[in-house]
This record gives structure tokens, C-alpha cells and sequence, in this order.
């Protein structure tokens, strides 16, 4: 549904945009929300603007506990490995029993409910490659609106590479997959791939208004677009549409950008009465969306599962780089997504690795001739040894 907002409301965004002083910032962002119409169209833009002024409110909170030398609970933490993937779900599913089975990590496990109450990190191997999962603070209802630890466990969801939803099989896993969903989508994270990828580009005064659609534009041409642009005074910027994308998805872009986040679903406590007859209705109520596996944390039945399962999830390939005097390629793989390219690899070793570029030679069993001599568009696979030259 449409936010039709009136001009007022859509200049008053211009002025948000344009502040960068925080509490200055929410200050116009309020008199935003106060010129927004209250009705269903906006409902969900309503949410979005506060949700984002509660996640401004906690982090000017944040800097002045800093100031003073407290430190409050860590937003952020720093990526390790082939990929960070966030393991959210409702108290007491299993989170931290998962990551102390799986990983190096010391978590306190408990009966008690809200055990973990900031983000814990642990390192789990997988074949040659490390994954770091890390627990988030447990999920409820009201999350996304900010209640608890909510903001920072979907932040952290939102800033990690995966997620693992996990579900306990003791009680009905459909009502907690769907709270959880539904916390992810008030939050604008979505785990299957969006029909629109809607990315806006702010540029410096003078720039113009740039708007490259690969995709298709539903309901709507290029003019509706600039009008809508324009009307929230973005007359400089690249815009890029990919897949279908209607006007209201466009115009949600303007407030926050929603990512994609690939997910596996881990169901646990398969050792506890009744978890058969659950993973069932869990099962038909995932199809085919997500990945799913059932475990038993307790019993360590399917826990060998995860790290393959994640791994095609994550769509990443490992390359292993050789140097043209030595042998044996690198034990540590580079990790690229599906369909990167030698070019993407150079870029990934060093920023000037792909202008000298003369030619690389590959290795892998998938060639008839091995090592074959490759140029820049060469796509890669997992597995492949690479050795580039340069001029
Ligand atoms: N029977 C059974 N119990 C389990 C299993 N996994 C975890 N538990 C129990 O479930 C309870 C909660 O486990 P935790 O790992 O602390 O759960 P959590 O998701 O980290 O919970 P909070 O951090 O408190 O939100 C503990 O009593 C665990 O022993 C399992 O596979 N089977
Ligand atoms: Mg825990």
C-alpha cells in the first residue's frame, strides 16, 4: 500500500537527509513523523522511522557511556573467517548450547531463560575453511520495535554475512519460525532473494539524478520515479533497479534499504518427546524457502550437518593462489561468491593486482587441459588454484 505522503512530509525527509548532527537529526526526523498522515499506508513507514530513531537514541547513548569510560554491551563485532553468521532465536532454543558444541566457544548454557544477554562469538571449523557464529541475545516478539536486546541482536543480524534461525523442537517450531520472520521483516531483513535489489546512491551537489534499471519496473516508468525522487529532493544520486520493482518498493528505499541475508534453519532438541510430529509441520511449513536440519545438541545427532549446509547457503567458492616459483599452492583459500571471476580475485589480493594483470593459469580437475592459461572474465570454481602473472 502506497505512503502517499503529503509535500510537507516529503520536503521535511529532504532536511532529515541533509542533517548530520544526531540529535539534530532526530530532532527533524520527530517533525517528520508528526507531518506523516496516520493511516494504514503508512503504517509501515511509521514503524521503520521510529524503529531507526530508537537505534540513533541507543547509540548517542552509547558514545556518552563511552565518554565516561563505561563500556556498555558491544554492537559490532569484528569478522573472522570465511563468513559471520548471526544464530538468533527465541530464549532457551539452544543457542549457546549449538555454539558450545560447535565452535571454541566458552558459553554459559542454562535452564534459565535470557541467559545470553550480549553477543557471543565462537569459531567453528568447516573442511579448511573457519565460520564465526555468533550468538545473538534472544529474539521475542516486539524486537524489532526495540523491546530488550532486540535492536542490537537485529543489527547484528542485519551486519552479518548468514544467519542460523534456530527452532527447539519441545514447542511449536511454526509460531516461533514465523515471530521470528516477521521480527526479521519489521526489521527489513529478508532470508529469500527479493524480486527488487533497490539501491540508492547519494552523490555531491551537481551530480544529477542517475537511474539504471536491469530489471523491470512494475506499474511505474522512469518519470514516476524522478518525480518521486524529486519530490523528496533527491536530485543527486545513482539509482540502480534490479528485478521487478514497483514505486512503493522504490519509495521504502528512500527510508532504509532492505539486505538479503541467506539463512539455514537449525531444529533442535530432536531427542525431546514429541520433536518428530514437530519437524513435521516444521518441514511443510518451510518447503522448499530455507535449508532446514534437525538436531539434538544433547546427543550431537546432526550437528555435523551445519557447516556443508552453510557452506552452499552462503553461495561462496575457497580459491587457492600459487606463486609462479612455488609448488604448493596456499593452504589459506581466498573466499569469493559464486561466479567471481580471475578479475574479482585480483582486486581481492591486491588493489593493483588487476591493472598489471598479464595472464593467470588455473588448475582444476573440471579442465580438460590442466593448468589452462586464463584471462580476467575467467570464471572461477571452488577448488580452483590460481597463479597470475603480471607485467
Ligand atoms: N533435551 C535437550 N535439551 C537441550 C538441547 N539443547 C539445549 N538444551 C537445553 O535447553 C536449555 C537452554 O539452552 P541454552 O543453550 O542455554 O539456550 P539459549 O538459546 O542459549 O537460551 P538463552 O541464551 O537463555 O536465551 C538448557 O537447559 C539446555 O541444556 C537438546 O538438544 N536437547
Ligand atoms: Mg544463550
Amino acid at each position: 500500500m502506497p505512503a502517499n505522503l503529503p509535500p510537507d512530509a516529503r520536503k521535511k525527509w529532504a532536511e532529515v537527509e541533509a542533517t548530520r548532527h544526531p540529535r539534530e537529526k532526530l530532532l527533524r526526523m520527530q517533525e517528520f513523523l508528526s507531518l506523516v498522515p496516520k493511516h494504514k499506508g503508512t503504517l509501515k513507514l511509521r514503524g521503520q522511522i521510529k524503529k531507526q530513531m530508537a537505534i540513533m537514541r541507543r547509540e548517542m547513548e552509547e558514545k556518552k557511556r563511552k565518554k565516561v569510560g563505561k563500556s556498555g554491551p558491544k554492537l559490532f563485532i569484528e569478522k573472522e573467517g570465511a563468513a559471520q553468521i548471526a544464530l538468533i532465536g527465541l530464549t532457551n532454543v539452544g543457542r549457546s548450547s549449538l555454539l558450545a558444541s560447535v565452535t571454541n566457544s566458552k558459553v554459559e548454557v542454562s535452564v534459565s531463560p535470557f541467559t545470553t544477554r550480549e553477543p557471543v562469538p565462537g569459531v567453528m571449523n568447516y573442511e579448511d575453511i573457519q565460520f564465526q557464529i555468533i550468538e545473538a541475545p534472544a529474539l521475542m516478539e516486539g524486537s524489532a520495535e526495540g523491546k530488550a536486546w532486540g535492536l542490537q541482536t537485529l543489527a547484528l543480524a542485519r551486519n552479518a554475512d548468514g544467519l542460523i534461525i534456530m527452532a527447539d523442537l519441545s514447542q511449536d517450531p511454526v509460531e516461533q519460525l514465523s515471530l521470528i520472520l516477521s521480527e526479521l521483516e519489521k526489521a527489513r531483513i529478508l532470508v529469500s532473494k527479493p524480486k527488487a535489489r533497490i539501491d540508492i546512491e547519494r552523490k555531491f551537489m551537481g551530480a544529477g539524478l542517475r537511474i539504471i534499471v536491469t530489471g523491470k519496473l512494475v506499474d511505474c516508468t522512469f518519470r514516476d520515479i524522478e518525480g518521486l525522487l524529486k519530490s523528496y529532493r533527491i536530485s543527486d544520486a545513482v539509482v540502480k533497479i534490479s528485478g521487478e520493482a514497483t514505486l512503493d518498493e522504490i519509495e521504502d528505499s528512500i527510508f532504509e534499504s532492505t539486505v538479503y541475508k541467506p539463512a539455514v534453519v537449525v531444529a533442535n532438541k530432536t531427542d525431546l518427546e514429541g520433536a518428530e510430529a514437530n519437524l513435521k509441520l516444521l518441514r511443510v511449513y518451510v518447503g522448499n524457502k530455507l535449508p532446514l536440519i534437525a538436531v539434538s545438541c544433547r546427543t550431537r545427532k546432526g550437528l555435523d550437518k551445519i557447516g556443508a549446509v552453510l557452506y552452499q547457503t552462503l553461495g561462496i567458492i575457497r580459491v587457492y593462489t600459487k606463486e609462479p616459483n612455488e609448488r604448493q599452492p596456499s593452504k589459506n583459500p581466498f573466499i569469493l561468491k559464486k561466479g567471481s571471476t580471475i578479475q574479482n580475485l585480483a582486486k581481492n589480493i591486491h588493489s593493483d593486482f588487476s591493472e598489471n594483470f598479464a595472464f593467470a593459469k588455473v588448475w582444476s580437475k573440471r579442465l580438460v587441459f590442466s593448468p589452462r592459461r586464463v584471462g580476467l572474465t575467467f570464471a572461477l570454481e571452488d577448488g580452483d588454484v590460481v597463479e597470475i602473472h603480471l607485467k
